[in-house]
């Protein structure tokens, strides 16, 4: 179907059903087109608390979905395609990070948002990578921390405050594979651009950079920053708000090492497509379903997160 006729579908499907539909900054420029918001993980929670639609359409992993969710357990929550999970969630499963956690009794559990529902429940309080810093902050020195799962935002957030939390060995497929051998070629074309990462990369990429940040703080660096080219070292799918906001400034997408088309998709955020948020409002799939008592124990954390970021 036509793109133009997908829109007005979706437009009068979305009225139809009072649905809204949320889209993080990873999705493709269509989906981010026909959203009712587009944000990055903590946004979209607070977008999924507050709405008073029906139905939430969720274009991003599986774990966001299930956040929506949580925190909106009365709703109706779809997810386009059921295969978009997430890498960095896979990455702890549920009865190794449980054991890990039992032989810490005295650790508070901080996790990423970006983990499953039964992690969640297994957690003290959730942080997203806009609000990490603030969240570990508000934990006093002396308490120790298990930080799940990414070992390289844990590096990066014990760096920034002199904490050594124990950290859970997880990480994310796309900000692992950049190349920085392939990073520096490019920076040796453009001596005048800069490079911003994101905190789940590696440290050598988080060394090299002039900016590290989370989706939102890299968008609010490009936009604020005088500089007129940057080299963009996180999803590509954020190039297209980039853009957006600054038509006159070029952004080059930092490339993986194993790919000829010099991009890093997640290919489970890419998993999604316009005619899946058609089919997904027409038909009412993929529904999120969790048990009650894993929806009880996992809102905690999340409400913690809420309150401490507003
Ligand atoms: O938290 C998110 O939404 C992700 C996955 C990245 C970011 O930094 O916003």
């Amino acid at each position: 179907m036509e793109k133009n006729v997908l829109n007005e579908k979706i437009n009068a499907l979305r009225k139809e059903k009072n649905a809204v539909i949320l889209a993080h900054y990873y999705q493709v420029a269509e989906i981010q087109e026909i959203a009712d918001f587009v944000g990055d993980s903590l946004d979209l929670s607070r977008k999924s608390a507050e709405t008073d639609a029906d139905v939430i359409v969720f274009a991003g992993v599986h774990f966001m979905a299930e956040t929506a969710k949580i925190l909106s357990p009365q709703k109706k929550v779809l997810l386009p395609d059921l295969r978009a999970g997430c890498s960095l969630a896979e990455s702890c499963p549920v009865d190794e990070f449980r054991a890990f956690r039992e032989q810490h009794p005295d650790h508070i559990v901080v996790s990423y948002v970006n983990t499953t529902a039964d992690v969640k429940a297994l957690t003290d309080i959730t942080c997203t990578s806009t609000n990490a810093l603030k969240i570990i902050n508000s934990i006093p020195e002396s308490q120790p921390i298990i930080f799940a799962p990414d070992r390289n935002l844990g590096n990066y957030l014990n760096g920034l405050t002199g904490r050594n939390m124990l950290l859970w060995d997880g990480a994310c497929h796309v900000h692992e594979e950049f190349s920085l051998e392939k990073i520096m070629n490019i920076l040796e074309e453009h001596p005048d651009a800069k490079l911003i990462a994101h905190p789940e990369c590696t440290r050598p990429v988080q060394i090299a950079a002039d900016f590290i940040g989370s989706t939102s703080a890299l968008l609010r660096f490009v936009t604020t920053d005088e500089s007129k080219k940057f080299i963009v070292a996180t999803e590509s799918g954020i190039l297209h708000q980039m853009r957006k906001k600054n038509p006159d400034k070029t952004f080059i997408p930092a490339p993986p090492i194993d790919s000829t088309c010099g991009c890093n998709d997640c290919r489970f955020m890419k998993m999604h497509t316009l005619q899946k948020v058609y089919e997904s409002l027409r038909d009412d799939k993929f529904e999120i379903r969790l048990d009650d008592e894993i929806i009880r124990k996992a809102v905690m954390p999340i409400q913690k997160m809420l309150e401490l970021s507003n």
